[in-house]
């Protein structure tokens, strides 16, 4: 297990003047470093008990100056655990601007300070720290938001105005690839919610070229019958699969999800078209005012069937329970490792599309895993944003949002691929190609 992947801390700290160390009350960018390395303690001792030692920062970019009177927030992110080693991602952002004592305002009493509208990015690093074994004492992992005990609530003072807390900032190793993936169609969107949804197998090509085209590796498949129906079809599937496989070379990944309701026979159907990948859904959930019924004989009959059918599964997770699921399955022999993990957020009645939701579900994937972040309507952009800061894949596309922004329809998916291509390369990731994807995702060149 990655136990402690995720994990984040933040320090928030001022620079004073006893920091500064050039001339205009500059500070060193070696105190930005010694921050760095009092996160890296916190995460080591809240992961393993002890302060561990720092062994080597792998990148570090300075990108603004620090001066006396600035606050600092300082986060860290652990983004592998091995053996002894703890990768850790960290960013430093000024939320206070003190006075550069170089270029007096008058106007201004000395003392006079701005909170910046938008914390500003300062300093980046990526590290390694490591405990050795002997020292490692495994506590109970310790959250930082969990680390209080629950206030007793009838001693509770009236209550106060909610301040919003600051957001959650994690950073991304860089150049880390990542797949996006196109959820194009879906079976519970209509064409009454947008005129976008592609329905007919020549609409659904031209859809997944557009995505192509955007940046998405892989498309996620669904279908639809002529008045527009949720099919599982194996005709309908053979006939979209081969017509987007004549203008695009994504990977290919069909349903055995379906819409809620369909049985197994039915859903199996796209496994008869042999494809690269398919979904296999992990456990039932609560699905709107619906129950996405996956029982646990259905959910190894349909393993079985996708091995059978050479195609690499995507183990589609919206609990945590259907994490356990797949572990279960591994142990069975039904699915082998690596795993590759979708967390779907925020299905209503499912689980929460959070930040900290998405931390802990990565710290039960087994190691080695591969992960990726779709998010159902609102959530979709801050999700599959806070996905990739992780180091994770996205899906975005009509079949979880429709929507660009509030109240604008998105015009198809391929908008929503490319917002989320451009915000991976804004974080340094590597958005990649089909043939890469295929190799990152284990698909060999035979199915
Ligand atoms: N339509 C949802 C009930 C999948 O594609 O495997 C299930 C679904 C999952 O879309
Ligand atoms: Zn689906």
């Amino acid at each position: 297990m990655q136990r402690g992947v995720g994990l984040t801390v933040t320090l928030r700290v001022r620079l004073g003047a006893h920091d500064a160390h050039y001339a205009g009350g500059l500070v060193d960018g070696a105190r930005v470093l010694q921050l760095f390395g009092d996160v890296a303690t916190e995460l080591l001792i809240r992961l393993d008990g002890d302060e561990g030692l720092f062994r080597a920062y792998e990148a570090v970019e300075f990108l603004a100056p620090l001066r006396a009177g600035d606050f600092l927030e300082v986060t860290g992110v652990v983004t592998k655990v091995g053996a002894t080693s703890r990768s850790m991602a960290f960013e430093a952002r000024k939320v206070i601007a003190g006075q550069d004592p170089g270029v007096p305002n008058p106007d201004l009493a000395p003392s006079a300070a701005d909170a910046l509208p938008e914390p500003m990015v300062v300093a980046r690093a990526l590290g390694t720290c490591v405990v050795p074994k002997e020292l490692q004492r495994r506590p109970r992992l310790v959250l930082p938001s969990l680390s209080a005990p629950p206030p007793d609530v009838a001693q509770l003072p009236e209550p106060r105005p909610i301040i919003t807390p600051p957001p959650r900032v994690i950073v991304t190793p860089a150049n880390t690839e990542l797949i996006l993936t196109a959820a194009i169609v879906g079976a519970e969107t209509t064409r009454a919610q947008t005129p976008h949804l592609p329905i007919t197998a020549r609409e659904i090509a031209d859809e997944a070229a557009r995505c192509r085209e955007a940046g998405a590796s892989v498309v996620h498949l669904h279908v639809r019958d002529e008045r527009g129906a949720p099919s599982q079809s194996r005709d309908l599937f053979a006939e979209a699969m081969s017509a987007i496989a004549k203008k695009t070379d994504l990977v290919i990944q069909t349903s055995t999800g379906g819409a809620v309701g369909m049985g197994l026979e039915e859903r199996a159907q796209p496994l008869a078209c042999r494809p690269e990948m398919a979904t296999l859904n992990c456990g039932t959930v609560n699905f709107g005012d619906d129950v996405f019924q996956n029982p646990r004989p259905l959910i190894r009959a349909l393993a079985k069937r996708i091995r059978d059918a050479g195609s690499v599964p995507e183990l589609e997770c919206y609990e945590v329970g259907h994490i356990d699921e797949a572990h279960a399955l591994v142990a069975e022999g039904l699915l082998s490792e690596p795993l590759h993990f979708q967390f779907v957020l925020g299905v209503a009645g499912g689980i929460g599309a959070r930040p900290e939701v998405l931390e802990f579900l990565l710290s039960q994937i087994p190691a080695g895993a591969s992960w990726g972040v779709a998010a159902i309507g609102r959530h979709q952009r801050p999700m599959t944003e806070h996905g990739m800061r992780l180091g994770g894949h996205v899906r975005v596309g009509l079949e979880d949002n429709v929507y660009l922004e509030k109240g604008v329809l998105a015009e198809g998916s391929a908008p929503l691929v490319a917002r989320a291509a451009e915000f991976a390369r804004s974080l340094g990731r590597v958005v990649v190609e089909p043939t890469r994807a295929r190799q990152l995702l284990g698909i060999s060149a035979t199915t």
